[in-house]
């Protein structure tokens, strides 16, 4: 089926003019269409959700169709409400999906305009901003019952499930690559113990389970055309249960970073302090009015942690033969695998720094 007939089975008047492919996320095969309606210019997004990740579509599009519901209930009186939360576009048989006859998924958003994405933050107000809108996504699902919610991808930041896949490839090496990445095996194993400290709390009931987003990248936030404002959290697929942590850690990981995951220059990764601590001055301003002590004690560590687990998958997905993320060079999963290592390196170096400008935030919170 091509892709102008999969467009028409969604509810999706007038006439199409164009189609274009988007390559910036890792997972799914997204492309955008503009229609004329009646002179109208309308957009719309349309993704064919990658089965491999994810086992159960209808579960993601239940989550997705739940929590885009309960957030627009929020912010219906808001200015540019539009471009504040994803809309499912559903199909002319009134489903948040189409299947077709491979058993493929595929769902319409609209699409949200006049706004643009990162890659990279190149100034401490975009920080500012990102930090700002992830602590809003949060603070909009608070009361949404997190017992409702499938598990799109069960045990995703459990980080000792992935080291076990990890050890597992290792092991089985199918490939004969594991002898080509032996440095950065090497760095990963000896860092295995700490990357256990928040996954065996959240398992001990220590941390609170709260509704998370689990991919807060930068890329996944969409700004103002001029950045000055965060206006929405997209990519919704593996919003679940969790600890805070994992959306703070992916936050830090990606809005600190100083070059971009995939950079085949690695040794030009390191931490933005003063992005660090403008994310953190965004997030905080709503946040600390619901973190718990141990969450709060825990965010520095959380930016490192999910660098780890990150660093982890990217190299497990190499040696398994580059299976889960999509690639578009060779080594692709090694080049990002050595950007996140080079970050926790710097991290290390700059554990002072980091944890003087966090407890400077709170004590000005107070
Ligand atoms: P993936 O899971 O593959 O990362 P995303 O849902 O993040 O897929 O979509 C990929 C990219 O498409 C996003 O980074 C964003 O640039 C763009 N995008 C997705 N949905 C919309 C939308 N409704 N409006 C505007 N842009 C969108
Ligand atoms: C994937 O879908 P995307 O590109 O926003 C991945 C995240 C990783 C990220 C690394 C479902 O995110 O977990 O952090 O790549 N999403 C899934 O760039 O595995
Ligand atoms: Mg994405």
């Amino acid at each position: 089926m091509d892709t102008e007939e999969l467009i028409s089975k969604f509810q999706i008047k007038g006439e199409l003019i164009k189609i274009k492919q988007n390559n910036e996320g890792h997972i799914n095969t997204t492309f955008m269409s503009t229609f004329n309606d009646d002179g109208i210019i309308k957009k719309y997004t349309h993704q064919k959700i990658n089965k491999f990740a994810f086992k159960k579509p209808d579960h993601v599009m239940e989550n997705i169709t739940n929590i885009t519901n309960h957030i627009q209930s929020k912010i219906k009186d808001m200015k540019d409400k539009e471009k504040r939360c994803l809309e499912v576009v559903f199909t002319k048989d009134n489903k948040p999906y189409f299947i077709d006859k491979n058993g493929d998924y595929f769902r319409t958003y609209k699409f949200i305009d006049n706004v643009r994405t990162y890659q990279k933050i190149d100034n401490c107000n975009t920080a500012f901003h990102l930090g700002e809108a992830i602590s809003t996504f949060q603070n909009q699902l608070s009361d949404f019952d997190c017992s409702s919610l499938y598990d799109t991808i069960p045990n995703f930041h459990d980080m000792r499930m992935r080291y076990k896949s990890f050890k597992d490839a290792i092991i089985e090496d199918k490939f004969n690559r594991v002898k080509l990445v032996k440095n950065e095996i090497d760095y990963l194993l000896a860092n295995e113990e700490r990357g256990y400290i928040i996954i065996d709390e959240f398992k001990n009931n220590k941390l609170p389970l709260r509704v998370i987003h689990n991919d807060t990248k930068i890329n996944n936030v969409l700004f103002n055309c001029d950045g000055s404002e965060a206006l929405s959290v997209i990519d919704l697929d593996t919003v679940m249960a969790g600890t805070i942590l994992f959306d703070t850690g992916d936050m830090i990981r990606t809005a600190t970073s100083t070059i971009e995951e995939d950079d085949i220059n690695f040794q030009n990764m390191s931490l933005n302090l003063d992005y660090f601590k403008s994310l953190l001055e965004g997030y905080l301003s709503i946040a600390s009015e619901y973190l718990t002590k141990r969450e709060k004690e825990l965010i520095v560590e959380s930016g490192r942690n999910i660098t780890q687990i990150m660093a982890v998958r990217f190299l497990t997905d190499y040696i398994s033969g580059d299976v889960y993320y999509s690639i578009s060079k060779e080594n692709h999963n090694v080049d990002r695998c050595r950007t996140q290592i080079a970050f926790m390196k710097d991290f290390d170096k700059k554990s002072d720094a980091l944890n003087q400008i966090i407890k400077e935030l709170y004590k000005k919170l107070r």
